[in-house]
């Protein structure tokens, strides 16, 4: 890894017109690790520009330092392209391919698009990968940088909730609050500015909940009509799915979600179902507790289910 970090780091260094580029509908780990090397490659003198398809970006993310240099468009000619926490190159949003490309991740389902693949399943966040590059060739992290990655940490381990979450997690953030990150700053725009709409939708499908597999399995259903009624938007389904987890006998949460386009199914477990086989069975993708696909065209949520159920039956039947 160290070598890759070097070689990578060295393609920056020759590189003048550089892109920093997540996945559609990014997380806080995408955009953070995205932003996060925004005003270091700045003060070196490089031309960047961060991009990403989606529009509305989620607002929960707005108080990241540079988010309003976000930009869905490509400029004409660059040099470098560099990825963040995106498992396949169809989900940045770009057509063409660049000249060349590095890919920063730690999804164990990427599918190694990049010239220079950095992918560290072990990671806790694609912010980890990018904090280690940076290590690994003595770059000072400036505050801005630093409250992206560590934003970016706090989101993909659920606070620092999750098997990830190491001796080298905790020394990394320690890291980072001495470059001048607040902890209660980034806790505080994460989690005290909830909206009133989505604690409505929360109401609205927690009745929907649905256990199976002897309590093991549980869905929840949001529908095209409660985000309506609610004024909801789809941020506002982000988490639903980690609390449904929560109840004592649950293994895997499983949240359906009526789509433009489809069925969008979220998984989550708890302790032992590697729940990222069967988002990658329905051309998704994801990590072994937290997992997602689109079913395409599919709109009635009970034929999802029994399908997900046959699947289900056969993770959530090992224990340890
Ligand atoms: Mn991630």
């Amino acid at each position: 890894m160290q070598e890759l970090f070097k070689k990578a780091w060295k393609k920056i260094l020759e590189s003048k017109n550089i892109v920093l580029a997540a996945h559609i509908n990014p997380d806080g780990d995408a955009l953070g690790s995205s932003l996060s090397l925004y005003p270091i490659l700045k003060e070196i003198g490089k031309k960047v520009t961060i991009f990403n398809v989606t529009k509305p970006l989620p607002m929960y993310l707005d108080f990241l330092p540079n988010f309003d240099k976000v930009t869905d468009k490509l400029p004409k000619n660059y040099d470098l392209l560099i990825s963040f926490d995106c498992g396949s190159f169809d989900r940045l949003g770009i057509e063409e391919r660049p000249k060349f490309l590095i890919n920063i991740d730690h999804h164990i389902s990427n599918t190694n698009y990049g010239d220079i693949n950095i992918i560290d399943p072990k990671a806790a966040s694609s912010s980890q990968v990018v904090y280690n590059m940076l290590k690994a060739n003595n770059v000072t992290i400036p505050k801005e940088s630093a409250i992206c990655i560590y934003t970016a940490l706090v989101t993909d381990t659920g606070s620092f909730q999750y098997e990830s979450v190491t001796d080298k997690v905790f020394e990394m953030a320690a890291d980072l609050v001495k470059c001048g990150v607040k902890p209660d700053f980034v806790a505080k725009m994460l989690f005290q500015r909830d909206r009133l709409s989505r604690l409505r939708l929360l109401a609205k499908a927690y009745e929907t909940i649905e256990l199976c597999c002897e309590g093991k399995v549980a869905f929840v259903e949001v529908t095209k009509e409660m985000m309506e009624i609610t004024g909801a938007i789809k941020d506002d389904t982000d988490t639903i799915v980690n609390s449904v987890r929560a109840i004592a006998s649950v293994e895997v949460a499983c949240m359906l979600r009526e789509d433009e386009d489809g069925i969008k199914i979220s998984l989550r477990s708890k302790n032992y179902a590697d729940v990222s086989k069967i988002a990658v069975k329905y051309g998704g993708g994801g990590h072994i507790r937290a997992a997602g696909a689109t079913i395409k065209d599919e709109f009635d949520f009970e034929k999802v289910k029994n399908m997900l159920k046959n699947d289900l039956k056969e993770i959530v039947k090992i224990e340890e």
